[in-house]
């Protein structure tokens, strides 16, 4: 009887556990149907009931509105709830080009409400996607968002996205690269050398202690401000993640300031930036990078095999801390053991109070000539002479093609930012 009862639970739980899975796949199945509609027809989320459902705000569906002809209608994944900030391309005005790599270009930007002025960094997603770089594209916004504060990093306000452009809203930073001044003067005096040489040190070692390399140090990666301290952009190349001990053999950088390591496509780790400055504070001091050839086959040859010449019209100091910087093997390297630490102790940087360098109290010898914000005199006119696209304002014209639907969802989380009601201001 005790058997006959138990067959009969267990054929009762049988029947309600297949009653309810039919009814879930059922839910499930309603759910997919409601989110393919959602998709296709974004305008239902004005509906009242449609909106309680998912919690949308009156002032999301705006959004909505003005995203479905570009994100919406992809039919591809949309990132996530989550990713939808209240940025969008067109609350800036687009003023001039200032900038342009291989990825996308940067723009003079200014914000419509508050007129205030950003670099706006446009990246295009396939070009990014082609190239392999979303890896080091969403390192640069991970970068920029690690909570980084230092006075020679440039600042990111925000990051957001459509369907085919990334953009980083950056500072606008004004007096022009650091080596469009040293090409004018051919070279710079040792004490101006050494203020921008500390400045740039000190950002390094900044990255270095959150465990970021930065890689990519070079000439049109190094700004001035319009008060004249130094402002590191581009994050692109940078790797997060190394521990102290940790290397990377990712090959990146510009081909002047090749590290033999990276060159070998070897190891590397921290000590590459050490590499990087020591070959910008050669360039200051001597007007040349280190191992320049017209010859890049024979530049490379010197990055590996040729010792770096140090004429005597630099400081003893000067010198010993190029020899230093510039050690082909990085365990010898300047850097190698106490990171920043060793620079910070080195004679050449004795007359530098570090405290009152990162607290911006060191005056600088030059100031960039800059009249207002709009002054772009620094900048170089390739750019700025070149016609704002109007693409980089809306892309609701896209077509719908697989590699834009592709490149549409492979960035999520990309987008960064506080609600416009907290960001301006
Ligand atoms: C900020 N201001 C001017 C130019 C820039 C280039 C790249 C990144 C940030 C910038």
């Amino acid at each position: 009887m005790a058997e006959t009862g138990c067959d009969f639970t267990y054929c009762r739980m049988r029947g309600i556990m297949s009653i309810l899975t039919a009814f879930i796949k059922e839910r499930k199945m309603g759910v997919n149907d409601f989110m393919q509609k959602l998709v296709s027809c974004p305008h239902i989320c004005k509906h009242s009931n449609v909106k309680g459902f998912l919690k949308i705000e009156d002032n999301n569906c705006d959004e909505i509105d003005e995203f479905e002809s570009s994100m919406f209608c992809l039919n591809g994944p949309r990132s996530s709830l989550a990713e939808e900030t209240q940025i969008k391309p067109c609350h800036f005005d687009y003023l001039k080009i200032i900038g342009k790599g291989s990825f996308g270009k940067v723009l003079l930007s200014r914000h419509k409400e508050t007129s205030k002025y950003y670099a706006i960094k446009v990246l295009q997603k396939k070009v990014v996607l082609k190239k392999k770089e979303q890896r080091h594209i969403m390192a640069e916004r991970s970068v920029l968002l690690k909570n980084l504060k230092h006075p020679f990093l440039v600042g990111m306000h925000f990051s957001f996205q459509t369907p085919d452009k990334l953009y980083f809203v950056l500072d606008y930073v004004n007096g022009g690269e650091l080596f469009y001044h040293l090409q004018r003067e051919r070279v710079f005096l040792e004490p101006r050398a050494r203020f921008y040489a500390a400045e740039i040190a000190s950002a390094l070692g900044y990255l270095h202690s959150l465990h970021i390399v930065y890689r990519d140090l070079k000439p049109e990666n190094i700004l001035l401000d319009s008060q004249g301290h130094i402002v590191l952009t581009d994050f692109g190349l940078c790797k997060e993640g190394l521990e102290p001990n940790g290397t990377t053999t990712t090959f990146c950088g510009t081909p002047e300031y090749l590290a033999p390591e990276v060159l070998q496509k070897q190891a590397y780790d921290h000590t590459v930036d050490w590499w990087c400055l020591g070959c910008v504070l050669y360039e200051m001091l001597y007007g040349l990078p280190p191992f320049y050839s017209r010859n890049t086959a024979e530049m490379y040859n010197n990055i590996l095999h040729k010792h770096p010449v140090l004429q005597p019209n630099v400081s003893n100091a000067g010198r010993e801390l190029l020899e230093g910087l510039l050690h082909k093997n990085r365990t010898q390297r300047l850097g190698a053991r106490e990171d920043f630490m060793e620079l910070k102790c080195h004679s050449f940087f004795s007359p530098i109070n570090w405290d009152d360098l990162v607290a911006k109290k060191i005056t600088p010898m030059f100031v960039p000539s800059v009249n207002g914000p709009t002054d772009l005199q620094h900048f170089d006119p390739e750019f700025t002479h070149l016609p704002v696209s109007s693409s980089v304002c809306n892309s609701d014209a896209i077509a719908l093609t697989n590699s834009v639907r592709e490149a549409a969802g492979a960035f999520p989380g990309f987008s960064y930012g506080p609600h416009t009601d907290h960001c301006f201001h």
